[in-house]
């Protein structure tokens, strides 16, 4: 299969085959561990995916057969976060969760070895989760000084229940690909060397389906748990579409036209 490389960074990879956007944390020595530049280059890449017209579907996954993520990188890791190369602490993975939950096209977890600590939340947020048979899950943070009680957690325990999250959080233990599955919190398990070939297939299924109604079904979702920011993002897509209408064209032309509109024209749906 033959990826474009989109734009070059120093951690991850950003490349492109038909329709897909793949991101690939690119740390292998550390496991795909990020550091707070990591997370930079993430957001990037995601605003990419999110302007390009041409990108459908994103793939998020790890560089090797190891590790999807090992979560943040512990050789940075400071007081009050990880430090970057201008010596600020920050937990900026965060932003990085908000913009795949906030991205209006599907995210993809190509999960391929280690899927460990803040690299667990990394597919938790991700909209759908695809394994090796490889792959191990689980939670580290009450072991190694961290804990993420934020969609780490929300969203775990909407996939997989109160009682199992809090199981995974609690114990930190690694779980297998199969018992991933049998939680709820992946959705298909495959052999190693068909996982990019199982990914790219379900890809392509997706950007069969209509865009614009993928977009509201993972608004949609996503707006039980978000709040009042889901039902924003919600609603700013109700009004992207109200904007598609003549009745809103119609609003807008009298405004400029400085006359009354004619909204009665367009027709009440009962
Ligand atoms: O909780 C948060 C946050 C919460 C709120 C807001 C922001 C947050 C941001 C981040 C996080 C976190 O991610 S906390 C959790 C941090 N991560 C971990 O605790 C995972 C640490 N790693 C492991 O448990 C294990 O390495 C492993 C289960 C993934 C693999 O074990 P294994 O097969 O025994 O390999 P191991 O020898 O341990 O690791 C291979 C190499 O990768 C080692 O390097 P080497 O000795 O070969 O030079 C190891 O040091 C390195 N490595 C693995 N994980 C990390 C790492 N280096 C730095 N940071 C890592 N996370």
């Amino acid at each position: 299969r033959n990826w474009t490389s989109i734009k070059s960074y120093t951690d991850i990879k950003f490349e492109f085959f038909e329709g897909i956007g793949k991101i690939t944390i690119n740390r292998p020595k550390v496991y795909n561990a990020f550091r707070p530049e990591t997370n930079m280059e993430m957001l990037d890449a995601l605003e990419i995916c999110r302007e390009r017209q041409d990108i459908g579907v994103v793939v998020l996954t790890g560089e090797g057969d190891k590790a999807f993520c090992s979560g943040g990188d512990q050789n940075v890791k400071g007081v009050g976060g990880y430090i970057s190369e201008n010596g600020v602490p920050r937990l900026n993975v965060l932003d990085v969760h908000k913009a795949i939950r906030a991205l209006p096209k599907p995210v993809i977890a190509m999960v391929n070895g280690y899927a460990i600590g803040g690299g667990h939340v990394l597919h938790v947020v991700c909209d759908i989760t695809i394994a090796s048979d490889n792959a191990r899950f689980g939670q580290t943070g009450p072991k190694v000084g961290s804990f993420d009680a934020g969609f780490g957690s929300s969203f775990l325990a909407s996939h997989v229940g109160q009682k199992k999250a809090r199981e995974i959080w609690f114990l930190c233990e690694q779980y297998t690909a199969d018992e991933a599955e049998k939680m709820g919190m992946v959705n298909k398990v495959v052999a190693l060397k068909d996982l990019e070939d199982t990914t790219v297939q379900w890809c392509q299924t997706m950007m069969k389906r209509s865009p614009l109604a993928l977009r509201m079904i993972k608004r949609g979702l996503n707006a039980e748990l978000d709040g009042q920011r889901g039902l924003m993002e919600f609603a700013g897509d109700a009004t992207l579409m109200y904007y598609l209408m003549e009745e809103a064209q119609e609003g807008k032309r009298a405004f400029l036209e400085k006359r009354e509109p004619n909204f009665q024209q367009f027709p009440k749906f009962p």
